[in-house]
């Protein structure tokens, strides 16, 4: 017998005005915003410390860290001695606009190139919710498997960059890096797909020219 399937969809005009402040706000300083989304453990902070190491003395960064609960990740963030904030949502599997605009006057923003979000780690929820970014950054690492662009199509489908991380573990996963590679692009004809490792340095390059390039539009709109 054939499944029913029901889909429904939330409405969220609240959220997307307060996005709209949050993206004018950056905008009028110059500033790219980046949201980055994923599943929890897939790299999202790790990739953050590793940019921010390498590109330390050309580009200034400023993070607002999403997790439900801990200050983990902006202790790590913190470190390296970048202004962070992080957000507990005590529950809630996403960031809103509503917090990135609450949060955005405690961050010293002044000289900026950067201000990068790590929301929930999640493949769903997060996708629902604009939070006044430029651009959104969606990873894959390959210890989740290649199955999971077709399970959860959306997130890999909004997003402005499709970075395939973990790309070291490829060999010991059964992950096909190409066939996913493929995929992502034919799903997404408007995003780069780059392959990418913090341990190997593989396609941090390539995600450095492309931040150059965001901050460098940023700066001229
Ligand atoms: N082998 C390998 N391990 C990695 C790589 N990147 C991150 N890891 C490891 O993956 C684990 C999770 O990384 P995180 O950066 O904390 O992941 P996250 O996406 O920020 O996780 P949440 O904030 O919980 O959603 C850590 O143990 C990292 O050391 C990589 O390129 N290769
Ligand atoms: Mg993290």
């Amino acid at each position: 017998m054939p499944i029913d399937i029901v889909v429904m969809k939330a409405v969220n005009a609240e959220n997307d005005a307060r996005a709209r402040e949050v993206r004018t706000q950056l905008t009028e300083r110059g500033i790219l915003g980046l949201n980055f989304m994923s599943s929890p453990g897939s790299g999202k902070t790790s990739l953050l410390e590793e940019t921010i190491k390498r590109l330390t003395g050309e580009l200034r960064f400023a993070v607002i860290e999403g997790d439900v609960f801990t200050a983990m990740d902006a202790e790590r963030i913190a470190r390296h001695g970048v202004e962070v904030i992080q957000l507990n949502t005590e529950g809630s599997c996403h960031l809103t606009a509503h917090m990135i605009l609450e949060v955005l006057p405690r961050l010293n923003l002044d000289g900026i190139d950067i201000l990068a979000i790590e929301n929930i780690g999640n493949l769903i929820c997060p996708t629902s919710y604009d939070l006044g970014e430029h651009r959104r950054v969606a990873c894959l690492s390959t210890a989740e498997g290649e199955d999971k662009v077709d399970k959860y199509p959306k997130l890999f489908s909004i997003s402005d960059i499709n970075l395939l991380t973990k790309a070291d573990l490829a060999p010991h996963v059964n992950f096909d890096l190409d066939r996913v590679a493929a995929k992502l692009a034919a799903l997404n004809t408007k995003a780069p797909v780059i392959t990418t490792s913090v341990n190997t340095g593989e396609g941090l390059d390539a995600w450095s020219d492309w931040l150059r390039q965001g901050c460098r539009e940023a700066a001229a709109r």
